[in-house]
This record gives structure tokens, C-alpha cells and sequence, in this order.
């Protein structure tokens, strides 16, 4: 006897994509308590715009991912890898960051004490935004557990800008930088496109006109020679691609990254020694035809199969 004819609802059997409840990031299973999990890797959506300088509905950036994210389960092993995630990568989902919404302030601790837990259960985060502010908190937990860390970091902006307001999602990394959480020295930000200062920027940049000039193979090289061995924390500011591959998005950008060479780069990052990511500035109501909440949640699956990849599977 079939599934359907014992069962009645999604709840209780394997539907075919357009019927799942989508509820949760690639499907995996929910988790709550960290240290009695055996997740390699604990997903976290962070649904806050308050520090948005553009048009705000990033809030809508998790659970549009999560949506999003169903249409890549059925493939089980994805293309091209040769292996199947769930078999050597366990991931779980911990649902969305709680704050007082108007209270932007605990959003600031109850985030940084959540990825702290799952740091301190020895685990990695994958962290789904959310507008940028809250890679903020996240690298203030990552530099806690591991010291300074090198970052890798796509977007159209640096967010290193000084003149900005406390909560503010142009700000991130200047504010990252002074406090100390960063290895800037093996730190580099790819898909650069709008003004920064030149002078004393801590970081080496690969703008978008280099990258789409010279492709993900020299990208890479790139951005290996800068991160070496060091401990990497990846962030993914959407904007980084071109608003043709990800339109919903608060402050797009032109001539960015296509996503097939931002997929390229990430895939290409096996060896490098990452210990986390997050995905930001996904809003969906400017999105169409779900691509740019698509793009989030296979940029960061590719992450997941990287992760895999590193520990040795072939
Ligand atoms: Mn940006």
C-alpha cells in the first residue's frame, strides 16, 4: 500500500516538492538543544531588517530561503559532487533568532549567546539573514571561540563605513575591524562596486570588474593566497550578484557577480579552513520568480558540500 493512501497530510509523508511545508532549510531536521545534537552544522534564520539604510524585507530573507531551499532537496547528491550530503555533513535547523521587535538591542545579545551556544557545542554556524547588521554579532561569538578570524566576504559594499548609526548594515565591518574580530591581514572582499576609502582600508578588495574580467579560477587563487590556513568565516551579502541574479535585494547594485561564478568560487574553496557563513540581504518581496531566494539557498548548500569535501570524501 502507497504512502497516500495511509496518510493523509505533508506532515506525515514524502510529498513531491510543491507540497512540502518548507519549514525548515533543506528540509533537515529541527534542533533545539545543541549539546544533545549530533549536527556538524546548525542553521540559523536572523529575520531582522531594523539597520536596513535601503528598502527594508529582509526579515522575509529566512523563511524565503527555507522555501527556496526545496526545490534542491529531491537531488539528494548534488551536481556535480559525487556524494550525497546527508551522508557525510549532518545539519540541523534551529528556526529563527527571538527579539523584541523595536528593540534592536536584543536582537545584539540573544544572537550572539545563540551562535555562542552552538560554538560552544563544538559546531559550526550557517546563518541565514536578515539585512548585514547581523553578521555583527556573529563574528563577536566566532572571535570569543576562535580569536580574530580571516573573512572572505562577497558584496556590491564593504560595509566598512565610519560615519554610520549604531545599528547599521553599512557599518558592520568597521565596527568588526576596531573591536578586534577580524584577521584583516588574510581578510578579502570580492564583488566590491561602490566607493569606499581607498586609503587604510584593511582589506584587500577584488572588485566585481576583476572578478567578472578574470573569472573564479584566478578569484580563488586570490583568495587563497590572502586567507592561507587561517580559520575563514564566509559572508554572502546577496548584492554581491548582479541584480539580474538576485533582484530582491534592499540596495542592488549593477554589473555585479553572476551566480554561476559565485557558485564556481565557493565550490572551489575546498581546503581553505572554513568554520562558518551566513547569507544576507535576501528580501524577498522585491524578488521574482523566487531567483534570489533560490540563489541564497544554493550558495549556501554548495557551502554545506564544501564542508563535506573538507573532511576528505571523494
Ligand atoms: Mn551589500
Amino acid at each position: 500500500m502507497s504512502d497516500i493512501a495511509t496518510k493523509t497530510t505533508s506532515a506525515d509523508a514524502a510529498m513531491p516538492i510543491y507540497g512540502s511545508l518548507g519549514m525548515t532549510f533543506m528540509e533537515f531536521p529541527i534542533v533545539s538543544n545543541f549539546s544533545e545534537s549530533d549536527a556538524d552544522v546548525v542553521v540559523s534564520g536572523v529575520p531582522f531588517d531594523m539597520a536596513t539604510s535601503g528598502r527594508p524585507g529582509t526579515r522575509f530573507g529566512p523563511q524565503g530561503i527555507r522555501q527556496a531551499s526545496v526545490q534542491l532537496v529531491w537531488e539528494g547528491a548534488r551536481w556535480p559532487w559525487q556524494f550525497a550530503l546527508n551522508d557525510h555533513l549532518k545539519v540541523a535547523d534551529s528556526g529563527n533568532v527571538l527579539f523584541k521587535h523595536g528593540e534592536p538591542q536584543t536582537l545584539v545579545e540573544n544572537l550572539e549567546a545563540h551562535i555562542s551556544n552552538i560554538l560552544d557545542a563544538d559546531k559550526s554556524a550557517l546563518t541565514l539573514g536578515g539585512d548585514h547588521f547581523i553578521t555583527l554579532p556573529v563574528l563577536r561569538a566566532y572571535a570569543k571561540k576562535h580569536g580574530p578570524v580571516a573573512l572572505v566576504h562577497f558584496d556590491a559594499h564593504t560595509d566598512t563605513y565610519s560615519g554610520g548609526s549604531k545599528y547599521d548594515h553599512g557599518t558592520l565591518f568597521h565596527h568588526a575591524v576596531n573591536e578586534g574580530l577580524l584577521d584583516t591581514e588574510h581578510s578579502i572582499q570580492v564583488g566590491i562596486r561602490t566607493t569606499y576609502e581607498l586609503e587604510n582600508h584593511p582589506f584587500e578588495v577584488l572588485d566585481a570588474a576583476w572578478v567578472n574580467d578574470h573569472g573564479p579560477a584566478a578569484t580563488l587563487e586570490r583568495i587563497k593566497a590572502r586567507v592561507g590556513d587561517k580559520k575563514t568565516y564566509m559572508s554572502f551579502d546577496i548584492d554581491g550578484l548582479d541584480p539580474a541574479f538576485a533582484p530582491g535585494t534592499g540596495t542592488p547594485v549593477a554589473a555585479g557577480l553572476t551566480t554561476d561564478c559565485a557558485l564556481k568560487i565557493i565550490r572551489g574553496m575546498q581546503g581553505v579552513n572554513l568554520i562558518g557563513m551566513d547569507v544576507v540581504e535576501v528580501a524577498p518581496a522585491y524578488d521574482h520568480a523566487e531567483i534570489t531566494s533560490l540563489a541564497g539557498a544554493t550558495l549556501a548548500l554548495e557551502y554545506l558540500y564544501v564542508l563535506a569535501a573538507n573532511r576528505g570524501i571523494k
